[in-house]
């Protein structure tokens, strides 16, 4: 085999990447938990002024309800401390409960807290709050990215907090409940400027559809899906959990690309365009980029989705 997964992902190697992203990450991780937390709060209001956060389905709530509940009982100081619990990773019942739930259910908790922390029935952030100069300097930071990296910026730092999964041993992940996929009258098309490649198609349209039985039909066994400032998931069945657990109602709008041989009858395609998540919907398009790579039977060996440094990278094809 000439490809392994590890020299696919440098296909396309001049794609530019949104470094900002990890880089305001890992400053924002030098805060105290009292730093983060108010640093957070401040970002999610200034947010706030230009776009809607999308309330999660009850659906998804119901999983969070519980401990939802436990922390609106709790007094003031108590909800605070949970607060910082969970951003200092520490041990406790609720950092090891966050710790199992998915991805989006994390979001749906943190916006709950969110507005229940704006009608007064959760502890805010203290008024007159004063920021440290480095939280100060993260915050000047992040007004400077686009909206597709401030979202990201947010969810990362969600996704990092509570307890750590590496120590709970073994659990229960929990998530959201799947949706049957589109109706096939329902579905939509994707047209790509530069690119017909049937596979490439056929990843976009069953992607969107949140058809992902027949989606993940389209990769080789051993196949990989790296998504933005991650390592690769690898193999069908991790690829597959994945799709299932953070891919629904995903909305994949692919503008234009270009396809060419790779050796030994491989192919590699570059795709740019935007995509929108739920939780923003058409409020915030997110400039991305998938590079594929096809064996030579047309199925995914690998593909990297990469979210872009800047608009002017969705123009940038060059190999
Ligand atoms: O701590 O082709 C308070 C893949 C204060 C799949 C708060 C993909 C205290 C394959 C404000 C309450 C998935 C890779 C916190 C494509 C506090 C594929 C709350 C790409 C935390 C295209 C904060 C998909 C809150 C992509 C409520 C790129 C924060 C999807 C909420 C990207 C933040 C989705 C939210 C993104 C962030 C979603 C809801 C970036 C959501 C971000």
């Amino acid at each position: 085999m000439p490809f392994t997964i590890d020299s696919a992902r440098g296909i396309f190697p001049n794609t530019l990447t949104a470094d900002a992203v990890p880089a305001t990450i890992a400053r924002f991780n030098q805060l105290s938990a009292e730093d983060q937390l108010a640093w957070i709060w401040f970002a999610y209001l200034e947010m706030g002024k230009t776009i809607t956060i999308a309330a999660p389905g009850a659906a998804n709530m119901q999983f969070a309800e519980a401990t939802m509940n436990q922390i609106r009982q709790m007094t003031p100081r108590e909800q605070s401390q949970v607060m910082c619990d969970l951003a200092n990773r520490a041990d406790t019942p609720i950092g090891r409960t966050y710790a199992t739930w998915s991805m989006n259910i994390k979001l749906g908790f943190w916006y709950q807290l969110g507005q229940w922390m704006e009608q007064g029935l959760v502890a805010p952030i203290p008024e007159g709050y004063k920021l440290s100069a480095n939280a100060a300097a993260v915050l000047q930071t992040v007004r400077t990215l686009d909206p597709g990296q401030q979202i990201t910026v947010l969810r990362n730092a969600v996704v990092d907090m509570g307890y750590d999964t590496s120590k709970l041993g073994s659990y229960n992940r929990v998530t959201e409940p799947v949706a049957p996929p589109k109706e096939i009258a329902q579905r939509t098309q994707v047209t790509i400027e530069g690119v017909n490649n049937p596979t490439v198609l056929s990843y976009m349209n069953n992607l969107n559809a949140n058809d992902f039985d027949a989606l993940i039909q389209l990769f080789t066994p051993d196949g990989a899906l790296q998504p933005p400032f991650q390592k690769p998931i690898v193999g069908k069945d991790a690829v597959l959990r994945f799709f299932r657990e953070e891919c629904q109602n995903l909305k994949l709008m692919p503008e234009r690309g270009v396809s060419e041989p790779a050796a030994d009858g491989y192919t590699q395609v570059k795709v740019t365009g935007k995509v929108q998540t739920p939780w923003f919907g058409a409020g915030v398009g997110m400039n991305m980029s998938w590079r594929f790579l096809l064996d030579p039977q047309g199925k995914i060996f690998f593909v990297g989705i990469d979210l872009l440094a800047s608009p002017k990278e969705l123009l940038n094809l060059v190999r």
